[in-house]
């Protein structure tokens, strides 16, 4: 890297494959609700808030409910989630993220989280990496939700560093959106069909390797 740069790592999708559990979750609101809700329609959902989620589920499946009902589909949800990850370990990490994390560390390269996520910290810990985040920034700390770029704001802020010096990866189109709106470079993990806004393009965490990263 020419001029120093900081990473900001989303969480669900890019350090640890929790958008399946996600995935799981909802799916089984929407079929208790009587309707599907296919991958297809969650790729809508990555990247989003729990509340928004919800919202959109209820849309596609045509539901109204009171706000009662709803906060009791976002509890279910939430305790579904929880226990879908509760015996997460570091073997569900993505592909190289723990590898990159090291190098990253160990060349001094600073890293936060920019997660969306409430249960952030709490996956964190799972996997044992919440000391080795220079900075954490989740769903319990911004008002507002991707595609505002508030979680990636806040989070370069507190690693000192100006948005334009922020790498941003991300698995949710939301995501890269908030990220380009602010002038972050974007690293997109996943399909051209939904991340063909990212800067740049990686079809698994794989591709991101600490050489990748460097060259930006
Ligand atoms: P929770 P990320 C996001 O995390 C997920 O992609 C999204 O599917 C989820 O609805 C959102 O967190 C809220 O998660 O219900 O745990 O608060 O991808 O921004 O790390
Ligand atoms: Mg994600």
């Amino acid at each position: 890297m020419s001029i120093q740069k900081a990473i900001i790592f989303d969480l669900d999708g890019v350090i640890v494959d929790t958008a399946k559990y996600h995935y799981l979750a909802w799916k089984k609101i929407a079929n208790d609700l009587g309707f599907d809700f296919s991958e297809e329609d969650n790729e809508k959902l990555k990247g989003v808030s729990r509340v928004q989620s919800l919202e959109f589920l209820l849309s596609l499946g045509n539901v109204t409910l009171s706000q009662t009902e709803k906060e009791k589909l976002l509890k279910d949800k939430n305790d579904h989630y929880l226990s879908l990850i509760a015996h997460m370990d570091e073997s569900e990490l993505l592909p190289g993220i723990s590898i990159l994390l090291k190098k990253l560390q160990g060349h001094k390269i600073p890293f936060a989280l920019g997660s969306a996520s409430k249960n952030a910290r709490l996956i964190l810990d799972a996997l044992h990496l919440t000391d080795h985040f220079s900075a954490i920034v989740d769903g319990n700390e911004v008002a507002k939700a991707k595609p505002d770029p508030e979680v990636f704001l806040v989070a370069a802020q507190k690693l000192n560093f100006s948005p334009e010096n922020c790498i941003v990866v991300e698995d949710a189109q939301a995501g890269i959106e908030a990220a380009n709106s602010v002038g972050m470079i974007s690293v997109g993990i996943g399909k051209s069909e939904v991340l063909g806004e990212a800067a740049y393009l990686l079809s698994s965490t794989e591709e991101l390797t600490f050489e990748f990263l460097i060259k930006i």
